[in-house]
């Protein structure tokens, strides 16, 4: 075997997730594998979400050692360190990819990587691998798009690597090498549904300032309709699955090309239902009609916070107008909505919470979810705030989620503008259904005066 690859995320360990119960397939190794195989290297792929450290640590000190490849994001580091720690202490050259590691470069060769990957992992493996086997730290430099350490301590970053032209002409996913079915039982079990993600396109060029662009920067390259068309009817023969995951950034970036596979579907008579993520301000009424005839169930979408203000210093691009009357052009079509909240954004305050929660209250979405934002290394939401920024945790078993920002509004505050937001759509939503009783509604009433006198009361309350 030239090299192992493999991810920190085992499902078993996350009792959100086991609540949830909608895991997916970690497609970045899955696209190096694929790529490596078909330069003629050896590839493994040890999928850690249905296994445990255990079963990966045996297997790296059985060895014998080679290379082996880590997946990083901001929740799977403090895995990924002990995996490097084991990994290290078997023989194992070790490297380390995804969004995380190149945000903290000095961080990961000190917990054990030999090398992190900045950026698209495929050309630059096909490279490194071989540089690695014949241990030539000299040839390390010639490399593009890594970071490491030279004997002296320096750590070197080489110049960027290039990004792939052509996606389309990248092999697909090597799911082969792992067990999908164990995916799709998971899903069928919790949810009657067998799911597949596919991506039709790499980047954003958006540029909200809390978002990540580690990998792909602000470009955008997009897969012919025909291609994506390939895969999605290679999947349905190849595993059956009762519905798709379109795991794009924004599924509806490009219209043309949205209409261009829409109607390539069509041709092949192949219509399977999906859910997908979009921008308010890239659905219209057209877009939306399309997405109903494709088979699509649900959109999510990222609503963020219902006050222009906040939206504005987000340079999200996006009215919360947009937002209301995509969710309602959704609705029309039949299509459920999905909407991503965030509190506690910079400058946010009481009266911005208010207007979020008359937004959804309006807007009335089939689902939403809340996060408190966190700042993530690399953007422009952690520069503006890193002199505030306070880990609660030591680097190597923190995230970057587990942070105290001095001078915002306390836990307790957010806690209490969440309950508010759940309450008051609660209310709104047996207001508007004939068939509650008065007592009902009288009793919601009380609990959002107390959670809104609760919230006011902890306003003054700041982060010190
Ligand atoms: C699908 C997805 C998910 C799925 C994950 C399913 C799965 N197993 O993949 C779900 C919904 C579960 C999810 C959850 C979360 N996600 Co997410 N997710 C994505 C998304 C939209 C697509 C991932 C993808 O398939 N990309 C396509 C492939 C081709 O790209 P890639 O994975 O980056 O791989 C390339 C390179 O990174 C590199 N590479 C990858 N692996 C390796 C390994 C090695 C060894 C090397 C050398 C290179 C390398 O080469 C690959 C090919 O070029 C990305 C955004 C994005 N567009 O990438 C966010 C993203 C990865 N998610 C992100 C976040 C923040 C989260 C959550 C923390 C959100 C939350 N608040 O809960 C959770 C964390 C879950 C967890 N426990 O790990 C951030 C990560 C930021 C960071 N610095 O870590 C991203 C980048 C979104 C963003 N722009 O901010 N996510
Ligand atoms: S939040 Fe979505 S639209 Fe904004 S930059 Fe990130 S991926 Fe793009």
């Amino acid at each position: 075997m030239d090299i192992l690859l493999t991810h920190g995320y085992f499902l078993y360990e996350d009792p959100k997730e086991l609540q949830i119960m909608k895991p997916y397939p970690p497609l970045g190794i899955l696209y190096i594998c694929a790529h490596l195989r078909s330069k003629g290297l050896s590839v493994e792929v040890f999928d850690s979400t249905f296994s445990s450290r255990q079963q990966l640590f045996d297997l790296l000190r059985q060895g014998p050692p080679s290379v082996l490849g880590i997946y990083a994001n901001l929740m799977t580091r403090s895995n990924v360190i002990e995996i490097l720690r084991v990994a290290k202490d078997a023989g194992w050259k070790t490297l380390v990819g995804g969004p995380e590691p190149s945000a903290y470069i000095d961080e990961y060769l000190e917990a054990g990587a030999d090398v992190i990957v900045i950026g698209e992992g495929e050309v630059t493996l096909e490279e490194l691998v071989p540089v690695l086997q014949s241990d030539s730290a000299e040839e390390l430099h010639q490399v593009k798009g890594i970071a490491f350490r030279t004997s002296d301590g320096t750590v070197v970053r080489t110049a960027p690597r290039d990004q792939i032209r052509d996606i389309d002409a990248q092999p697909w996913p090597a799911r082969e090498s792992i067990d999908l079915t164990q995916y799709l039982e998971v899903w069928r079990k919790h949810h009657g549904m067998g799911s597949v993600s596919l991506i039709t396109a790499r980047g954003c060029p958006y540029h909200c300032r809390w978002c990540s662009h580690e990998v792909f920067g602000k470009t955008h390259r997009r897969r012919k309709p025909a291609s994506v068309a390939d895969e999605l009817e290679w999947l349905v023969g190849r595993y059956q699955p009762e519905m798709a995951w379109m795991a794009d950034d924004v599924f509806t970036i490009h219209h043309g090309w949205l209409f261009q596979y829409a109607a390539e579907l069509k041709r092949r008579a192949l219509k399977v239902p999906f859910e997908c993520i979009s921008r308010a301000d890239r659905l219209n009424p057209q877009v939306v009609e399309t997405l109903a005839e494709m088979g699509c169930f649900r959109v999510w979408i990222g609503s963020e916070s219902g006050s222009q203000r906040i939206l504005d210093a987000m340079e999200r691009g996006v009215t919360a107008e947009e937002v209301r009357s995509s969710v309602a052009m959704c609705k029309s079509h039949g299509i459920k909505t999905g909407m991503f909240l965030m509190w506690g954004y910079e400058g946010e305050e009481l009266c911005d919470i208010e207007a979020t929660i008359e937004h959804v209250k309006k807007t009335d979405p089939d689902i939403f979810f809340t996060t408190v934002a966190y700042p993530i290394k690399g953007t422009p939401y952690f520069t503006e705030v890193t002199d505030r920024v306070e880990n609660l945790k030591p680097w190597h078993v923190g995230s970057d989620r587990e942070v105290r920002i001095r001078n915002r509004h306390s836990r307790q505050f957010y806690s209490f503008a969440d309950k508010l937001l759940r309450s008051e759509v609660e209310l709104e939503r047996l207001r508007n259904n004939p068939a509650v009783d008065r007592s009902a509604i009288a009793e919601m009433q009380s609990k959002v005066s107390d959670v809104r006198a609760a919230l006011t009361s902890t306003a003054h309350e700041v982060e010190a």
